[in-house]
């Protein structure tokens, strides 16, 4: 088992940059931040299967484990993400255990699952073929994704599928299909966040959210219920804040000077 994995396993909270702009620059920084994990979003962002393999390589030789969170919930994305270096996967949309085990059979090599072998960046394009063709299921992390009322109604059996590492909450996604969408601090979200956290205290697997825009208090809300793979904004989220905020400076800097 990788370090990763067994520091999930333990409880041990991990924190996660999550980076949308198809940018190696941001990697380079967040692996610098001080980040736990780091994963490039092939969701919504323009990720396609080269910028995944540049934006990995910003990782390279630092201390923070790569994942992707792919696109779709699809054997062939699942399987490019790892091959092209992410240590693990974040599955959106995943509603039941049905779907639970086509992630993680997507995400393991044969017998116990259906990801094809090949030379790759992984396996140092082929240099190591052997070994990681070894250790791979027992390394590869792979979390699914519960963004809707149905994966919080059925999220023992999802927890019930082996190989399943953690539950992550898409806070917004959530929303929408609660029918109160953007609040995802209403009371029927904080529920849902919850009931996923203490299932997944009882599956003895790690419960995971992504906090969008993190504050003190979100961010402590979240430790003391008991999740422990939380992702801290993203790149995006932080561009927009500190661009707002100095043009907003450089503005009242302006004002003070005409009055
Ligand atoms: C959501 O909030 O739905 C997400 O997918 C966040 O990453
Ligand atoms: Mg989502």
């Amino acid at each position: 088992m990788s370090e990763f994995r067994r520091a999930l396993r333990s409880g041990k909270p991990l924190i996660g940059g999550w980076i949308q702009t198809a940018s190696p620059t941001a990697a380079e920084i967040f692996s610098a931040a001080g980040y736990d994990w780091v994963t490039v979003d092939c969701e919504h962002s323009e990720v396609g299967l080269s910028e995944i393999t540049a934006v990995l390589r910003g990782m390279r030789g630092k201390p923070v484990a790569p994942f992707a969170r792919v696109a779709e919930n699809d054997p062939i994305r699942i399987r490019q993400a790892l091959d092209m270096g992410a240590e693990g996967v974040i599955v959106p949309l995943v509603n039941n255990a049905e779907e639970a085990r086509r992630a993680v059979a997507a995400a393991k090599y044969p017998p116990k699952g259906i990801r094809g072998f090949g030379f790759v960046r992984q396996n140092g394009w082929g240099r190591e073929f052997d070994s990681y063709a070894q250790r791979a299921n027992d390394e590869t992390v792979v979390i699914l994704m519960a963004e809707s009322k149905e994966a919080v109604e059925n999220i023992d059996e999802i927890l019930s599928v082996d190989g399943v590492d953690g539950i992550f909450i898409g806070p917004y996604d959530m929303s929408g299909s609660y029918g109160c969408v953007g609040q995802t601090d209403s009371p029927v979200i904080r529920e849902a966040c919850a009931k996923v956290a203490e299932a997944c205290l009882r599956h003895g697997k790690a419960a995971g959210q992504h906090i969008v825009t993190p504050t003190e208090e979100s961010v402590d809300r979240a430790i003391a219920q008991g999740f422990t793979f939380i992702a801290l904004g993203a790149d995006i989220v932080f561009l927009n804040q500190s661009a707002e905020t100095a043009v907003g400076m450089a503005r009242r800097a302006v004002e003070r000077r005409r009055t």
